[in-house]
């Protein structure tokens, strides 16, 4: 069981609906680490790079419409550290669509409907949250998003005193 780190992002919906602390606690409570974490106004540019295979895997407007969404307003954006985080925190988030995610996750308690923001026709999952989804995906998106500088070292009460 590898040490991993992975990105998460609070969307635009989670940050206006007032849900990054609960969010958060989730985390926290699973045992994840926080190593980075920043707010962001995302741009174009940003956005192309993030989700930079999105139009080969579902289309241009399935890209467009995401992007501008995800410019719509500010993301907090985090670099979470622990025991397989890549798919622990995966399990947590739930499944894309909101109304298909399962009660107990993120998507899942905290939004009903995947149909939130419509443009060009397309109408984008606002759900909440972005997880990186493999460790080659995580690498990626924690250079991106951050630089080494941004990224701390430090022992948990947990790895302090209890392990
Ligand atoms: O990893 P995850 O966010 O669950 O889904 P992806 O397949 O990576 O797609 C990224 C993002 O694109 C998704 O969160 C919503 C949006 N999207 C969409 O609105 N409609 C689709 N048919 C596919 C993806």
């Amino acid at each position: 069981a590898a040490l991993e780190r992975t990105l998460v992002l609070l969307k635009p919906d989670a940050v206006a609906r007032g849900l990054a602390g609960r969010i958060i606690q989730r985390f926290e409570d699973a045992g994840l680490k926080i190593v980075g974490t920043k707010m962001v106004q995302m741009d174009a540019d940003l956005a192309k790079k993030h989700y930079f295979d999105l139009e080969e895997r579902f289309g241009p407007s399935v890209f467009n419409v995401t992007a501008t969404f995800m410019q719509s307003g500010p993301v907090i954006a985090l670099v979470l550290e622990g025991v397989e985080a890549v798919t622990t925190v995966r399990r947590l988030v739930g499944v894309t669509f909101p109304n298909q995610a399962n009660p107990g996750t993120i998507r899942g308690d905290f939004a009903h409907t995947s149909k939130a923001y419509t443009e060009a026709n397309h109408t984008v999952a606002a759900n909440l949250i972005h997880a990186s989804g493999n460790p080659e995906e995580a690498k990626y998106e924690v250079e991106l998003w951050f630089p080494e500088a941004e990224l701390f070292t430090y022992q948990t009460v947990g790895e302090k005193f209890l392990f």
